[in-house]
């Protein structure tokens, strides 16, 4: 790729790009799709007045209404919703930042780079200050997320991003993460998606990667290890990947390229052996070690690679790789399925089509739908946002509170079942096999509807929320058809597992033992899909409820699909009653759900041995406050870790599950919700405390609307069950 030298030349200090004027940064909603833009012009600022979601994320102050003291937990939910509705978008949803993983970002920088995309000034002011806020004030470097240590993966990476958006290698910030970067051994010690994003780049050899051939696009999909049985996250980050490194694609060399060279290592450039780095990862960054099946393949791919002009099917394979590019790309409108393979996905674009074609201009037109523009500047999104999501928890938490009836609440459930309606997948995409993707008719995804992934407990969790604002509150009318709605449960019946369990987007296609061959280094469980408590308990709540309301639609075999759904939340408890949460930390999240599972099923404290182990897993793990606090070490280590301080959110979590197990000791329960209460300002806001979600075992990834969606929930509920008694 020819280099891109003329573009980033001016910036020479980050000093003269500290800040842009926060001011003047405006989020724009249109049917959940979320995009920030910078107003340059003065007459534009009154045309469109910032709102108080806007001032909330990018940290201004805003006025806010002086609500009474709360006694009882009600009061408490109430003056809490009352602030959350103020950060509810016009087209119905709740918009978030979703940043945590620091190893997005730079995929996206060194993509638009090397694809001489312009990176707009305000975005390279933004992201600067973004990176220096979030480096690590005693070693200067970063970590796979926000609250790891550093590690050569995020301090490589964010220390090339920023010197692509002009920050001198000289800047006492760089020296800083550089040193701590030569400490960890340099960027040698890259894991595997490290070394690929510098081979891109070109300040790492192509020839120190272990081989990704795109030619296991050709085998027939009848083979155990075929791609197409892969998680579709790591299906669609190899798929780009696999294109790209069977062309060795990288930036030509530049003044900035040489530079980088030196820079990233401790030994001069030239000098590295690059056929032994390819297994050298750096200790602080290794989670998932290589098997020795897994370096035996590599051995033997590695020959394959070698000699693969001989046997000429680079040219096929290519040709296949593209042509699935392509499918995901027009399949999601060119937003993909997440933001490792975006980034991607552009490169590939940008060889195959050109930089004048139409796919790559499109391609290009989503970037700004994963940059969220937060207090501390610009990060890139764990998706294109959090949309539905975050709607369909606040939906149920106020309706189960009984805010939702009160008449000054009706607007904003009224917008969110617009938004529902809206959300909901309304159908399959076109080639469905050919591309290996699930059915999506009746689905709901984690965003928006064009992203277009059905994830199973999205959609259990938006059919809840549909049926609970469409049947139980008065005022609200039928947007969403019964035929929709059973759309939606024909997908979750296709989606259960044979242990009874769902996984998050698709069924498991492929044997267990793909996890020996799982080349990620630092993320676990990703080469297929697994069931997952959480997805399961959703999955079961939401076809319980649908049968409820409508006892007449495939109502034996949503019966059937529950009883085995209920086996794998029994089967799937570890011994000492705890469950292990693979979607947000930890024990405390996996607890909220599968305890509800079994009240689902009438079983409580008293009469089920499962629920009184759960409970008492729990209680096992309050705190002296009456709060819970999991650190996210829980995740890595598969065992509960304290945190340093008790969280609302965690508290939250712990607290509903004891509520739905029906936990008799009332005083544990109060000794939680009087902790949740403490916590909140006087204007019914929560604060951010540790970060919430995980995915992989081992990235965080921050949920900032959880502080004020599952405490409300948690109030609510206590306020319901125990009739709303003074507590304070
Ligand atoms: C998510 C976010 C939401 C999450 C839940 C719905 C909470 C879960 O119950 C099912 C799985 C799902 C949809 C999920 C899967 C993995 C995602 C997409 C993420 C954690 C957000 C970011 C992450 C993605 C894999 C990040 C990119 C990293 C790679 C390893 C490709």
């Amino acid at each position: 790729m020819p280099p891109n030298t003329d573009v980033f030349v001016d910036v020479q200090s980050p000093e003269k790009f500290q800040s842009t004027d926060p001011l003047r940064w405006r989020l724009k909603v249109e049917h959940g799709r979320q995009t920030w833009h910078y107003l340059e012009h003065d007459d534009e600022l009154k045309k469109w007045p910032q709102s108080i979601c806007d001032k909330y994320w990018l940290g201004i102050p805003f006025p806010t209404k002086q609500l009474n003291t709360p006694k009882t937990a009600l009061e408490a939910a109430r003056n809490g919703f009352e602030f959350f509705k103020l950060l509810q978008t016009e087209d119905g949803h709740w918009a978030g930042e979703y940043g945590g993983p620091m190893f997005l970002l730079p995929g996206l920088i060194i993509a638009m780079y090397v694809t001489h995309t312009p990176i707009p000034k305000t975005w390279r002011v933004e992201i600067i200050r973004y990176l220096f806020n979030r480096a690590h004030k005693d070693d200067g470097g970063w970590g796979i997320h926000i609250e790891g240590p550093s590690t050569v993966f995020g301090t490589a990476l964010n220390y090339v991003t920023l010197r692509i958006l002009g920050v001198d290698a000289d800047h006492p910030a760089m020296v800083k993460s550089r040193a701590t970067l030569h400490k960890l051994g340099g960027a040698i010690g890259s894991p595997s998606w490290g070394k690929f994003w510098l081979a891109v780049l070109n300040v790492y050899d192509w020839e120190g990667m272990n081989p990704i051939i795109p030619e296991l696009w050709l085998l027939p999909y009848s083979l155990p290890f075929h791609p197409g049985r892969f998680w579709c996250h790591t299906r669609m980050v190899y798929l780009p990947m696999s294109y790209i490194y069977g062309k060795r694609a990288s930036a030509d060399l530049c003044p900035l390229i040489k530079q980088l060279r030196q820079e990233l290592y401790v030994q001069p450039y030239e000098s590295i052996n690059w056929a032994n780095a390819r297994n050298n990862v750096c200790e602080v960054d290794l989670y998932v070690p290589h098997t020795g099946l897994l370096d035996f393949l590599n051995g033997i791919i590695g020959l394959y690679e070698k000699f693969q002009n001989l046997v000429d099917l680079r040219k096929y394979a290519l040709n296949e790789v593209y042509k699935q590019v392509k499918y995901e790309d027009e399949n999601t409108f060119y937003l993909d399925l997440g933001p490792v393979n975006k980034a991607m996905n552009l490169i590939v674009v940008y060889l195959e089509e050109g930089p004048n074609s139409e796919a790559f201009r499109f391609s290009r037109s989503k970037l700004i739908d994963f940059m969220w523009m937060g207090a501390e500047g610009m990060m890139m999104n764990g998706t294109n946002g959090s949309q539905l999501w975050d709607t369909v928890f606040t939906v149920q938490a106020v309706i189960e509170s009984g805010l939702a009836s009160e008449p000054s609440n009706h607007e904003s459930m009224l917008r969110a079942l617009e938004f529902l309606d809206d959300c909901q997948i309304k159908r399959n995409v076109p080639n469905m096999e050919t591309c290996y993707r699930h059915a999506s008719k009746g689905a709901w995804p984690f965003s928006t509807r064009d992203q277009g992934y059905t994830v199973s407990d999205c959609t259990a969790e938006g059919l809840k929320a549909v049926i609970f604002l469409q049947n139980k509150l008065k005022y609200t009318p039928k947007l969403v058809s019964e035929e929709r709605l059973r759309q939606a449960v024909d997908v979750l019946l296709s989606m259960q597992n044979s242990d009874g369990g769902f996984a998050s987007y698709e069924l498991i296609r492929g044997p267990r033992l793909l996890e020996l061959i799982n080349p990620g280094e630092v993320f676990g469980n990703i080469m297929i899909e697994y069931s997952y408590p959480e997805c399961t308990t959703a999955v079961l709540t939401g076809l319980c409820t649908f049968r409820k309301y409508y006892p007449d639609y495939r109502s034996d075999e949503i019966s059937e699909v529950c009883n085995k759904a209920a086996k794998y939340i029994h089967d799937s408890q570890q011994e000492d009653g705890g469950w292990y949460g693979c979607w947000a930390i930890c024990y405390t999240y996996a607890a909220l759900f599968a305890l509800e599972s079994l009240a689902n099923f009438g079983e409580h404290y008293v009469n089920s041995t499962s629920s009184r182990k759960g409970c008492d897993f729990l209680i096992s793990k309050q705190r002296e406050d009456g709060g819970w606090g999991e650190s996210y070490k829980s995740c890595e280590k598969g065992e509960y870790v304290q945190h340093a301080e008790s969280q609302v959110v965690n508290t939250s979590w712990a607290v509903l599950a004891l509520m739905s197990a029906q936990y008799p000791d009332e005083k544990a329960i109060r000794k939680g919700i009087k902790f949740i209460m403490s916590r909140q300002l006087p204007h019914g806001e929560w604060k951010q405390e540790g970060i919430e979600g995980v995915f992989n075992k081992n990235c965080m990834i921050s949920y900032p609307n959880y502080k004020h969606i599952f405490t409300v929930w948690a109030l609510g509920r206590y306020a319901k069950i125990y009739k709303d008694p003074v507590l304070f």
